[in-house]
Formats: C-alpha cells, structure tokens, sequence
C-alpha cells in the first residue's frame, strides 16, 4: 500500500474575483484573452508561432511569455512581426489574474487576440485562473498518452486540447484515440486537435475554431 499525503489547496477566492472583473474588462475592450498551457517544451511557442504567421493579416495577434527566466520565446514571437512580452514569476510555477493583469498593460491596446503563454507545467496553471477567455493546453505524443489519468485538472479546466508533434507519431507509443477518449472522460466538452507544427497538419481546425470563438465574443 502506497502513502498517499494530502496536501492543502490555495485558497484563489479573491484571485476568482479578479479574473472575472479582468474577464468582462478585456471583452469590453475587444480582446480575447487565450491562456496556453501544458508542460515544459511541449511545443507551446512553435505553436504560437506558426498559428501567427498562417492567422497574418487577418487578426492582431501579441503574446505575453511567462517564463521563470530568460527572454528567448518572446524574442521569437517579435521576430515574425508580431507584439510580445516577456513576464518573469519570480520562480512561480503559474500566473495568477493579478500578474496577467500587470502583463497586458505592457502591450500594445490595438491588438485583438492575445496569447498568454504560461508557465510550463500542468500542474499550477490548471489551479488559478487568469482572466482569459478560453483556456487551451497542448499535449505533444513523445509525452505519453497516459497525462489525462496523471494531471486530471488540466484537462477538465481547458476548453481546447490541442495534441501535437503527430509528425512525430512513428517514434512513439502514443495511441491518439485513447489519448482522446481519456480526455473526453475527463471533460466531454473539449474539442481535441492533433496537429503538427512542424508540418502544418491540422493547423486549419485548430485555427477555425480559434476564430470561430473569438467571432463569438465579438458578438457576445
Ligand atoms: N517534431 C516536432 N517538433 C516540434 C513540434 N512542435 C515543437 N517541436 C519542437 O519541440 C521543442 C520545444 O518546442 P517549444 O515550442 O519551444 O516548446 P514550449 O512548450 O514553448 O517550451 P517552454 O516554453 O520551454 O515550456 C523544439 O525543439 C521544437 O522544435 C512539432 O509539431 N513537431
Ligand atoms: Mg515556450
């Protein structure tokens, strides 16, 4: 028999308030917040990346990094030509509503989606909300089928899953529907995009649905 210690939870009553107030304040501003989410180099900022250049012209995409150190993705995300913050969580494992607060008033106020990209982990991200919109998380193959049974909380708090690196599906033991259904158990309402970044393959999906709910907020 394995001991199994209960650790106490945070208690986020005020953080839920502030990212309600920040929630209604950015919608009525129009702009839709996406917070991503899911573990160290999973492939959030290849994502980004390629979701901006083929979303070019036809939305103002920024994105505020939230890394414990360095600056390297935001620089990667100014270098195709669109608006980017790098936030440090002075060794936090999450950003909160206040942070991302004090984050987006470091960008531009013309832009009409923007990305926080949080810090790599699926754990703490999943426990505190951020004020976004909608929250999204990756989930690549080399990483494992098994992460829904293992992080449940991530996977019921996010709107989208998006699986990725399936180019890299050859290499791996990753079984896709199984993948899925064990989200789905978890959260029957979250849509499932496997996609490549690398290759493009199931870009367009991922991106209409991007789209498609920012469409929504708009008319709100
Ligand atoms: N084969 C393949 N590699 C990918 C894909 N997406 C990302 N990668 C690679 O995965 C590694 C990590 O990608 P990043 O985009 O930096 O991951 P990240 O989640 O932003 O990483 P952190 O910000 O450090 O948490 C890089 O070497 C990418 O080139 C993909 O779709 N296919
Ligand atoms: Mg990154």
């Amino acid at each position: 028999m394995i001991k199994v210690i209960e650790l106490k939870r945070t208690v986020t009553d005020s953080n839920d308030r502030d990212a309600e107030t920040l929630r209604r304040e950015l919608r009525d501003r129009d702009i839709f917040l996406i917070n991503l989410m899911s573990a160290p180099g999973s492939g959030k900022t290849t994502l980004l990346s390629r979701t901006i250049t083929d979303l070019m012209g036809r939305a103002k995409i920024g994105v505020m990094e939230a890394d414990i150190a360095s600056d390297v993705d935001a620089i990667k995300i100014r270098s195709l030509g669109a608006e980017s913050i790098q936030v440090h969580t002075d060794g936090m494992c999450h950003m909160d509503a206040g942070m991302t607060r004090d984050g987006l008033a470091g960008l531009g106020d013309q832009l009409q989606i923007v990305f926080l990209e949080n810090i790599g982990n699926l754990i703490c991200p999943a426990e505190f909300d951020t004020g976004a919109h909608k929250n999204v998380m990756i989930l690549s193959v080399p990483e494992g089928d098994d992460k829904p049974l293992k992080y449940p909380l991530m996977f019921q708090k996010c709107d989208a899953l998006i699986i990725t690196k399936t180019d890299a599906t050859p290499y791996f033991d990753f079984d896709l529907a199984l993948a899925t259904e064990r989200a789905l158990a978890l959260n029957p309402a979250i849509k499932v995009f496997p996609v490549s970044a690398k290759t493009g393959e199931g870009m367009p999906a991922w991106e209409g649905w991007l789209l498609d709910e920012w469409e929504k907020q708009k008319h709100a």
